[in-house]
């Protein structure tokens, strides 16, 4: 009797939990999803702490160098035809730390400033670098002149290393390195420049035998150990630091996106970005796994390359995507073993076309502000969407979308002064709150800037949110949508431009008074291209061969204005701002602007009045953006 009295309690219970997963599935179709990447993140969570609670504390480092005991003859770096394993790296940073202490004095707690493209050079100085408890910043290979300098001073760094090929850019600000004192290194066998020394000699002689963990006893779980830059909201690039500590959140994003240490990754995106650098090769690191490094990013070598070396993870970011979908079809499109793509940016029409072309690839796109502690992820792979509303990542991290005043550019506030939450279905700005857990670190050497990305007082009194400058968008079934930037930049070939840091530029120039700078878009062409209305001073003539000089000398490639407008005076809001949301509307249409309009030529090296003609080659594609 008392076993039939169990199986009926064992019967009901087990109906009972059959129907309510029946319930679930039907009225949260996600559960599942949910439910697992819920676990996911307590599991990275528990990680996390682990490595806190350590005594040292665990960093990436001592992750790379358990994976040279674990796995000494893996390959880490694949590259062209090199083939570079864990052992190899481990061997060759150490050699680096060893010349560097050497010849570059440095001192545990320095920053090192790093110049230079994709190559496995990157990687080992890096590791050199914190194998000395040092810090690496990581230079956008396009700057130039003022915005280089700007760049390499808001990281303190006192030493350069440079790549072979930018010798020349390092050479113009020379003089103005040598008087604060830098040491300049040049990635070359020999160097005649004064004031420059060379550095491949040195790290070959040294020995690889391991330092002593003594070199790099004072680091702490919050030193620095990478400096990146973004264009934020204002002004020339800022540096964003990040601890040893910081570090693991996105070294942890491949992991959530299901990357296992089988896999093999292709990293065709720039490492002195934190994409290509913290995501792909910091979380490779964390891995455990093989790493394809390309120079620059290639439609054309893409699926062969993945191919050759049995690629089994891409990394992608939105223009990459549509580059892929945009190149001539093959019938080998769908040989290939890639099961994952990861990355940011990608559009729902390029994603759709994606996956008919190029097969079963699952996308895992995420939305990260890398200069704030906030990161979603589509886990779900639903096309177009960055993320999904997630109860207890709700809890966990609070944010909100906004109701925005784009004419302001600012918040709507209540009478009270608190902002208001947009409902379902309608787009607003996203903000994160500010917390222990989610700290904001704000700017390197720049108080100002940093406040400006605080918003106080949103839903009550004294409360701060990280502001991301982001427009999204939240449908009925809780996916997140990116919808646009707001405020003062925007993104163009895959780079951040600050709309502010152009019209500084522009406005260097003597016969320019003002200058309005905004991006407009392009069809076929992913983010926005720049533009600027400008004003000239009374009397004076747009000169179109000194602009594109001037532009040239300041600005890096993607962010030069490709329109120019001239206006009698710049319309100003009430407050003082630039008005640019009417400008953007009207784009670079000749037949709609009525004032003079300039194109930059890169053939002519020369701004030319923008014709109809060129306009509609530029539309159907024929003149190369
Ligand atoms: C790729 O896989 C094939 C078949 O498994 C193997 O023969 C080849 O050596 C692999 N190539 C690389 C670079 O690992
Ligand atoms: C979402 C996110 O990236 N959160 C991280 C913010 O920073 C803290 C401390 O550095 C991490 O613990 C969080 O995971």
């Amino acid at each position: 009797m008392a076993e039939m009295a169990v199986m009926q309690i064992f019967f009901t219970f087990f109906a009972g939990m059959g129907i309510l997963i029946a319930i679930l599935y039907v009225k949260v179709p996600y559960f599942v999803h949910d439910f697992r990447y819920v676990c996911k993140m307590l599991a990275i969570k528990s990680q996390r702490m682990g490595y806190r609670n350590r005594e040292p504390f665990y960093t990436l480092l001592d992750r790379f160098l358990d994976l040279v005991k674990s796995q000494p003859g893996k390959p880490f770096i694949l590259f062209e035809d090199e083939v570079y394993t864990y052992q190899d790296m481990d061997k060759q940073s150490t050699k680096v730390a060893r010349a560097l202490k050497e010849c570059g004095r440095l001192e545990e707690g320095d920053t090192v400033a790093l110049f230079l493209g994709n190559e496995p050079c990157f990687v080992w100085l890096w590791l050199g670098l914190v194998k000395l408890g040092c810090a690496a910043a990581m230079l956008n290979i396009h700057l130039r002149s003022r915005s280089l300098l700007h760049c390499f001073n808001c990281s303190g760094a006192k030493v350069l290393i440079a790549a072979a090929e930018l010798q020349g850019a390092v050479e113009e600000v020379l003089p103005v390195l040598q008087e604060q004192g830098v040491r300049v290194f040049i990635l070359s066998e020999a160097c005649d420049t004064p004031g420059m020394e060379s550095l491949l000699g040195r790290i070959r002689e040294a020995s690889d035998q391991p330092l002593s963990p003594q070199v790099r006893s004072k680091v702490t779980i919050n030193s620095p150990v990478f400096y990146f830059y973004t264009s934020g909201t204002t002004g020339l690039p800022k540096a964003t630091v990040s601890s040893h500590n910081r570090a693991w959140g996105p070294a942890l994003l491949l992991s959530i996106a299901g990357v296992t240490s089988q896999d093999v990754i292709y990293i065709p995106l720039p490492l002195y970005h934190s994409a290509g650098f913290q995501v792909g090769l910091t979380g490779a690191i964390e891995r455990g796994i093989t790493v394809v490094l390309r120079r620059k990013f290639s439609a054309s070598k893409f699926w062969d390359d993945c191919r050759k070396y049995n690629v089994t993870v891409i990394q992608y970011i939105g223009e990459t995507m549509r580059y892929l979908c945009n190149a001539p079809k093959s019938d080998d499109d769908k040989h290939h073993v890639v099961r994952r793509a990861i990355g940011n940016g990608i559009r729902a029409d390029v994603w759709t076309t994606f996956l008919e072309r190029f097969g079963n690839v699952n996308i895992k796109e995420f939305y990260a502000a890398s200069d704030g502690n906030f990161s979603l992820m589509n886990y779900v792979g639903k096309v177009g969407a960055v993320g999904r509303v997630n109860f207890i990542h709700k809890r966990t991290f609070p944010y909100a979308l906004l109701k925005y005043d784009m004419e302001r550019e600012d918040p709507v506030r209540t009478s009270e002064g608190l902002c208001i939450e947009v409902p379902k279905g309608e787009t607003g700005l996203l903000v994160s709150m500010i917390t222990d857990i989610a700290p904001f670190a704000g700017y390197s050497g720049n108080p100002e800037q940093t406040e400006r990305k605080r918003l106080r007082d949103v839903f009550e009194r004294g409360d701060v949110y990280f502001n991301s400058g982001d427009l999204l968008r939240i449908d009925m079934d809780g996916f997140i949508y990116f919808q646009d930037r707001v405020g003062d930049t925007f993104r163009w070939k895959g780079e951040n431009v600050a709309t502010t840091e152009v019209s500084d530029i522009l406005t260097m120039m003597d016969s320019i008074q003002d200058a309005n700078v905004y991006g407009v878009t392009v069809p076929g062409h992913e983010g926005r291209i720049g533009m600027a209305a400008v004003m000239l001073r009374d009397g004076a003539q747009f000169d179109c061969t000194e602009a594109f000089v001037h532009t040239a000398n300041y600005l890096p490639s993607y962010a030069r204005p490709r329109f120019i407008r001239i206006q009698k005076t710049l319309e100003l809001t009430g407050t003082f701002k630039q008005i640019k949301a009417k400008l953007v509307e009207e784009g670079f249409d000749p037949a709609k602007i009525q004032e003079p309009l300039f194109f930059l030529d890169e053939g002519q090296k020369s701004y030319i009045p923008l014709t109809q003609d060129i306009y509609k080659s530029i539309l159907s594609g024929s003149v190369k953006l």
